[in-house]
């Protein structure tokens, strides 16, 4: 077989997992549109994909996953560090020789009866000095296609390997080997089995018995987040589960925004706002990861190194976010969303009636008496980033862009207020160290639990999280730096009555005005204990629908005995990095404890 490269690093992975997983056939992969239809024609005979109404949505598939398999799996994702200590306290943790030993046995003819497919893949676009090289072998054709959307594959990236570069060895099997004359099933994995395994030092990923996203599209999560975050450690940068989105002023200011936000907390609809207040402008660079690195203006500048979306469905409507609706009308993959008589995808949440006749998440014919969805709330979208109707045309610029501020922000119903700017640099990493939200579909467990989930990086950091606190508060150190500011941000406050209070989408734009206000030196700000507040009159609530009774209080009033119980809640959550938690960290909570009491 001859292979379209002379990388001698790669010739030998491809040989050396051929000879462990024993596939029936071999195929490099070369991202062209020709192998993409070639390959979802496959699927469709296989019976993984099924082709939607070429008048509803051209060049579109349905997928539906094995039940077990329908989301990331947090209890079964392992950082295998050479030293427990590195991968700390909030994630799990294997002796990396002792993973792999384990996981060869099961890799051991794992692709029996199956085409294995070699990916080269890049993060980032061609020719930026942000970008990394990876290769997935995999033996789901599911993926290959999902991966051509989701990052730039094949010729360009063997290019840019040359014949001595190096990349991201990225293995993944769904752990389902087809025995002599045995029929394939529609959506091979093997639940019972799985590892996402994550080997930092040797920049490896060993991912085994999923088929779904976030575990199987390794460029993803497991590469641009979990390897990359100890990249940008080692290398003085940041990789972060952040959107990235471009803001224009009636004024003709622009303004780059970050927003980190845990996983199916509105990333995608933030992303993609379509502002309320009349002159403003949001266009779109990235909705789910952001790679920062300091220019030498001395400013941060981030960049998106996903091509796509991968985004959740449930709950994406004209009303809620029509550039997504209008991203995703032809050339996507949908998983796991119901699918109507007439061959077109719908999810709960969607605009008008539910149609009759759906054919579930699962397959079988949707019964409304069920009390069940039809769609899965973690079902999802794969379309590239470029068929959005407000990509801005600076969105792949190799560069960057400077970032002027960045948002963090989760689910909150109680506390936290709409906005509030930190004090520092410093501040803003203790908010962002104690971010909280409560738990989605994203992921397997319970849905709705408050959880800390620092950075919205808890699932995704790669290392000891006490220490990725330091590596952010060492920006602060460069006196250099023109960091930007920081806001937490909580669009899900509830009323007595469980009402969210703020109507959010659209209206998030007043809250983007008074950022910008703010950093265009306009806006006054009122300090709390918990941060920068507006000032009365300073944020524009003209004509928003506030919950009923609610007024700007509502939104802002920090009630004393939840402020204290946070002030415990943070410092039992510290107490789990012990000595390792940065000194100024401490003192941070020191200070709101102090601010507290009073
Ligand atoms: C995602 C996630 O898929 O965070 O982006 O789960
Ligand atoms: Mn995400």
């Amino acid at each position: 077989m001859t292979f379209p490269t002379k990388n001698k690093k790669l010739l030998d992975w491809v040989d050396e997992i051929t000879a462990l997983c024993e596939p029936e056939e071999v195929y490099f992969c070369n991202g062209s549109e020709e192998e993409f239809n070639q390959l979802a024609q496959q699927l469709v005979e296989k019976g993984t994909f099924k082709r939607l109404s070429d008048a509803k949505r051209p060049n579109s598939y349905w997928a539906h996953s094995d039940p077990k398999d329908v989301a990331r799996v947090e209890g079964r994702t392992f950082i295998c560090s050479e030293r427990e200590e590195d991968a700390g306290p909030t994630n799990n943790w294997s002796d990396p020789a002792e993973m792999k030993s384990t996981m060869t046995n099961l890799y051991r003819g794992s692709m029996r009866g199956r085409t294995m497919y070699v990916i080269p893949f890049m993060m980032g676009p061609v020719g930026s000095p942000f970008s990394l090289v990876g290769v997935e072998i995999t033996d789901s054709a599911y993926v290959v296609c999902n991966m051509r959307i989701m990052a730039t594959m094949g010729a360009p990236v063997l290019e840019a390997l040359g014949e001595d570069g190096d990349f991201v060895h990225s293995l993944h099997s769904v752990g389902s080997p087809l025995a002599e004359g045995q029929d394939d099933v529609a959506w091979p994995c093997n639940p019972d089995n799985i590892f996402i395994s994550h080997f930092p030092e040797t920049r490896e990923i060993w991912s085994f018995g999923s088929g779904y996203g976030g575990n199987a599209l390794l460029g993803k999560k497991c590469l641009a987040l979990r390897i990359a975050s100890v990249m940008a450690r080692d290398e003085g940068w940041l990789a972060e589960h952040m959107l990235l989105l471009k803001l224009t002023s009636p004024r003709g200011e622009v303004h780059y925004v970050t927003g980190a936000f845990p996983s199916a907390c509105g990333k995608t609809n933030l992303a993609m706002l379509v502002p309320t207040l009349p002159g403003w402008k949001v266009e779109t660079l990235g909705d789910d990861i952001c790679w920062l690195r300091v220019g030498e203006d001395g400013r941060l500048w981030g960049l998106n190194p996903e091509a796509g979306f991968f985004g959740v469905a449930p709950g994406t409507s004209y009303s809620t976010n029509p550039s997504a609706m209008e991203t995703f009308t032809s050339n996507t993959i949908f998983t796991n969303t119901a699918l109507t008589a007439d061959g077109d995808v719908w999810w709960e949440g969607m605009d008008g009636e539910r149609p009759d006749n759906l054919t579930d998440w699962t397959g079988k014919p949707y019964d409304p008496d069920s009390g069940k969805p039809a769609a899965h709330p973690n079902a999802r979208f794969t379309v590239s980033a470029a068929q959005c109707p407000q990509i801005a045309a600076e969105w792949q610029d190799p560069r960057g862009v400077p970032i002027s501020a960045m948002l963090f922000g989760g689910r909150r119903r109680t506390l936290a207020p709409l906005v509030t700017e930190a004090y520092s640099w410093e501040h803003g990493v203790f908010l962002g160290s104690t971010m909280a939200s409560e738990t989605t579909a994203a992921a397997v467990g319970a849905v709705g639990n408050l959880r800390r989930d620092p950075f919205a990086m808890l699932p995704f950091c790669g290392y000891h999280m006490a220490d990725y606190f330091g590596h952010w508060l060492k920006f602060a150190e460069r006196k250099d730096l023109k960091l930007p500011r920081v806001y937490l941000v909580n669009w899900f406050r509830k009323d007595e009555n469980n009402r969210f209070i703020w109507p959010g989408y659209g209206e998030n734009s007043r809250v983007l005005a008074w950022i910008v206000d703010r950093l265009e030196g306009r806006a006054d700000a009122q300090e709390t204990p918990l941060g920068l507040v507006p000032k009365a009159g300073e944020l524009d609530l003209d004509g928003v629908a506030l919950a009923p009774g609610a007024t700007k209080d509502s939104l802002f009033a920090i009630d004393r005995a939840d402020l204290l119980a946070e002030v415990e809640a943070i410092a039992s959550h510290y107490a789990q990095f012990g000595d390792r938690l940065p000194a100024r960290l401490a003192e941070e909570l020191s200070a709101l404890r102090a601010r507290a009491q009073v």
